[in-house]
């Protein structure tokens, strides 16, 4: 089965992949043939993954889920959070929202932080959501070059590594994307078996 993944982010796709095997065939909106870049001007990731889902379900009459996900760091008040993508301006690329992220947390000693995904689904006119969250905390410097983002700044719980350090296979070990595909595919399994 084919399922309509409202995303840009070819990262995104790679990782949300490698959990879904080949269960399901999941198409991104470029592989969908479709060409848009969909606003997100919410303040919260359900609000900005629901605007993603429905722009693309009514655009296309078909099923599908889009992905919101933000890194939110305690001593900023949950900062960057949804603005993530944009934290350094619109067209920022991820070495300056890292970089601004380092300087606003200099001297900072409480370096608690999570991600957090929020998956939308739109299956049959319904809506339905699935959220994921992996704490951790944010390093002093960039380490690692694998991944996309955010990974070279954060560390998360239970390792002493960067989620650039890693493998995508340790990555999903504590990976917010991957709790939340994960309830997602039990959800779509109860739907398609
Ligand atoms: P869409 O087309 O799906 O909207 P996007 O890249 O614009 O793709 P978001 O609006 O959800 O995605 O922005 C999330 C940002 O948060 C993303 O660009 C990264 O900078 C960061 N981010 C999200 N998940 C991450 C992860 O697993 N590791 C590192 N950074 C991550
Ligand atoms: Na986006």
């Amino acid at each position: 089965m084919e399922l309509i993944f409202a995303t840009n982010n070819p990262n995104k796709v790679k990782e949300i992949r490698k959990v879904i095997g080949d269960k399901l065939q999941i198409l991104p909106l470029k592989e969908a043939g479709i060409i848009i870049e969909i606003p997100e001007p919410h303040n919260t990731l359900e609000d900005n993954a629901l605007e993603k889902a429905e722009t693309i379900a009514h655009l296309t009459g078909k099923n599908c889920f889009s992905e919101d996900s933000g890194l939110e760091v305690d001593a900023l008040h949950g900062a960057p959070g949804v603005k993530s993508a944009r934290f350094a301006g619109d067209q920022a690329t991820s070495e300056q929202n890292i970089a601004l992220l380092l300087a606003q947390m200099e001297g900072q000693s409480n370096r608690k932080a999570r991600f957090r995904t929020v998956i939308t689904l739109i299956w049959d006119h319904e809506t339905y959501y699935f959220e994921g969250n992996c704490p951790g905390k944010i390093t002093h410097a960039p380490m690692g070059t694998d991944g996309f983002g955010y990974d070279p700044v954060f560390i998360p719980e239970g390792s002493e590594r960067s989620f650039a350090q890693m493998p995508l296979e340790e990555k999903n070990l504590f990976s917010h994307r991957k709790k939340a595909t994960t309830q997602l595919i039990e959800f779509l399994k109860t739907k398609i078996g």
